[in-house]
């Protein structure tokens, strides 16, 4: 089945493709998984009866709590613990009572290898649906709406980036000044592909305990096949109704810090139904991380079309994790939901990624800034992330927690 994906005119995440939309293979629980070290593996040869099991599960998850479809006798009590300034609960007593996020994952070796492959993967039931909706969804909703000036900062940034006199205006804009953002958006006549926010985990305890909890530290070691990451980033994408496509691009165009071995998880917050039924969850180009030709004799920025299958994870609901690495080509369809499309992200890299050199690290694109702007002038050139002139910034409130 072909689909468009309409790019707007700015901005790296973005040209505009067409492309054939073959149906990734599917990626579906096993459900013996709520126990630790519970094995998340992909569909091949798992037919109608565990997905009908998951389907209950899914709803005893819902009623009962995370894991206690796999385990009856378990109810997850997540307390409300002290509050925020905004009165919203904090991590204390709160998300990181939720048992599952300390519950290492297993991934089949089947599932390592079609990630290395394929340069993508979707980890059903990563997270449970309870965990997602009541807690991860919310905070992520409240940072956006605590956080607008960022946002719309950011945003105004990306897209106007080639306009001297907006840029020059920039310097002297304050919080108070949100309405000229506003407008500044407004005036691009929906060519915005989304709004995003950087460091989500930085200010919400909550999601720093989902960013940096063991869940994901094995999910990431295993994919990436070593032994320490390091959480480089997290950030949330919210694409409104009319929102254009997000452009095809690979996230490490945008890292400085050299290295191949990173990853994205790309958690929805709510369901989201397959792209052919109008929903916009992540397509890849099948292999395109591998693709050392393209950049080699080409250079970066060849259309996409064609040169790779292109592939996606059909429905996701809420707890599906769509997983890509970091050189992976990905892209996702313009919104026609009502409601918008929101996702959050974390992304790891192996600890022995390399702090960009200077010069290099000119040519990173400047999309993702200010994820990393607050701690690169801090951070020695040529040296990795653990080595000891760079341990200063991996401590725990430091802008590279350790896991
Ligand atoms: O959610 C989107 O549309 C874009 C997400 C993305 O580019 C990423 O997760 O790297």
């Amino acid at each position: 089945m072909a689909f468009a994906l309409h790019g707007g005119n700015a901005g790296l995440r973005g040209d505009r493709v067409q492309g054939r939309c073959s149906s990734g293979r599917v990626v579906l629980p096993a459900r013996a998984d709520r126990a630790p070290q519970r094995v998340v593996r992909a569909a091949d040869g798992v037919r109608e009866r565990k997905r009908s099991a998951a389907r209950s599960d899914r709803r005893r998850d819902a009623k009962d709590g995370p894991g206690a479809a796999a385990n009856p006798r378990r109810r997850v009590h997540v307390q409300r613990g002290k509050h925020d300034r905004d009165g919203h609960a904090r991590e204390v007593g709160g998300i990181g009572t939720a048992a599952e996020l300390n519950e290492p994952v297993h991934v089949a070796p089947q599932d390592q290898l079609s990630f290395e492959r394929r340069g993508h993967l979707c980890l059903r039931n990563l997270l449970s649906r309870q965990l997602v909706l009541e807690w991860l969804a919310p905070a992520v909703r409240r940072e956006l709406a605590a956080r607008e000036y960022e946002v719309l900062l950011q945003k105004v940034e990306v897209m106007y980036e080639d306009d001297a006199a907006v840029m020059a205006s920039l310097t002297s804009m304050t919080e108070a000044n949100v309405q000229v953002l506003r407008n500044l958006l407004a005036a691009l006549d929906g060519e915005l592909p989304f709004l995003q926010l950087f460091r989500l985990w930085e200010r919400n305890g909550e999601i720093n305990k989902i960013a940096r909890s063991t869940r994901f530290k094995s999910a990431a070691t295993a994919l990436l096949g070593t032994k320490q990451v390091v959480l480089y980033q997290d950030s949330c994408f919210l694409k409104r109704m009319g929102d254009k496509a997000t452009r095809w691009h690979s996230d490490l165009n945008m890292c400085p810090l050299d290295t191949s071995s990173a990853v994205t998880f790309w958690i929805p917050m709510h369901d989201i139904p397959a792209p052919e039924h109008g929903g916009t969850g992540l397509v890849y180009a099948d292999a395109s991380h591998r693709d050392f030709s393209l950049p080699f004799w080409y250079g970066r920025g060849t259309a996409v079309d064609g040169r790779y299958p292109i592939s996606h994870h059909n429905a996701l609901a809420a707890g599906d994790v769509s997983v890509h690495a970091g050189w992976t080509l990905h892209a996702a369809p313009g919104c026609i939901e009502p409601e918008g499309r929101l996702a959050y992200t974390c992304t790891y890299v192996a600890a022995d990624a390399l702090v960009m050199a200077k010069g290099v690290r000119e040519r990173v694109h400047r999309e993702d800034h200010r994820s990393w702007a607050a701690w690169i002038d801090r951070a020695q050139p040529g040296k990795s992330l653990l080595d000891r002139a760079n341990r200063h910034l991996t401590r725990a409130d430091g802008p590279l927690p350790l896991l």
